[in-house]
């Protein structure tokens, strides 16, 4: 049987991102996809402008149903939220959805480059610090990480930077911390610190920088390690299939890397 992965995050009508690629990326990849869409915005926040329809409200209803419906999940995959009060629903989420052994994976998607995403705040940051001791896995990037722990972000930067966050990520979870887009001599890739242990997992720098790239790269690691696979190995198929993306984009495309090619590529069915 298919595992079954609850995905909260907005939907963006225009723009790759949070549901429009979650969704196709799991569905490929053998998972069955459920979704909690947090809000519908007109198109993703990297526009000049966007329209935002806050779905919070319907979210108790829609609980009330899955618990009629008797409605678990392997897996929860949850990305861009866009408001605090979701942290709250997300923990009630996991309270009244979880079959046994699901697994909690958390990006926090809430910045890049060193700063917020538009309608972001110090709030957001510390519910968000506070959800993440709920989680198996976290993905942040250099710039959450720097946010969620406090310590301030670099750009340029080398190992022990990389480990300061790992450990101080650390302390607000016992799940397995990803630094996503780690970059190093020229290569890109994740620090994993699990069991007390750090791994690096790295692969080639590509020119081209991307919006949507980390919602892919979850979604691919999201059906890698709900379908078994080691956490490094989960790391090394999502950035592999990320780059391969961006191959196929033009560097200046707004609307997000193009994953449709890429997806009709994969081989077999299952991630692994
Ligand atoms: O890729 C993260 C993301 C998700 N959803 C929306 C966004 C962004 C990043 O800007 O705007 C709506």
């Amino acid at each position: 049987m298919a595992k079954r992965i609850l995905t909260m995050q907005d939907l963006s009508c225009v723009g790759q991102c949070s549901l429009t690629v979650a969704l196709p990326v799991l569905s490929a990849y053998g998972v069955e996809a459920a979704v909690l869409p947090t809000a519908l915005l007109s198109n993703h926040t990297m526009f000049k402008t966007w329209s935002y329809l806050d779905l919070t409200p319907e979210i108790e209803s829609i609980y009330g149903k899955w618990r009629e419906n008797g409605f678990l999940f392997d897996g929860f995959l949850l990305g861009y939220l866009g408001k605090s009060s979701l942290m709250d629903l997300a923990e009630k989420c996991f309270d009244d959805f979880s079959d046994e052994g699901a697994k909690i994976i958390i990006d926090p998607a809430f910045g890049d480059n060193g700063k917020l995403y538009g309608g972001f705040d110090g709030e957001y940051v510390k519910a968000m610090a506070n959800l993440i001791r709920r989680a198996d896995v976290i993905l942040p990037n250099i710039t959450e990480a720097s946010y969620l722990t406090g310590i301030p972000y670099r750009e340029n930067y080398g190992r022990d930077y990389v480990e300061k966050l790992l450990k101080g990520l650390a302390r607000l979870t016992s799940g397995a911390v990803i630094i996503t887009g780690v970059e190093e001599n020229g290569m890109i890739g994740e620090a994993i610190y699990a069991g007390g242990e750090t791994e690096y997992v790295t692969a080639e720098l590509l020119p081209a920088r991307l919006h949507g790239t980390g919602d892919i790269f979850a979604a691919v690691f999201a059906a890698g390690y709900l379908n078994g696979a080691p956490l490094s190995e989960s790391c090394a198929a999502a950035g592999d299939f990320v780059a391969r993306c961006i191959k196929r984009t033009e560097p200046s495309h707004f609307y997000g890397a193009c994953f449709e090619d890429v997806l009709a590529e994969k081989e077999g069915g299952n991630a692994q």
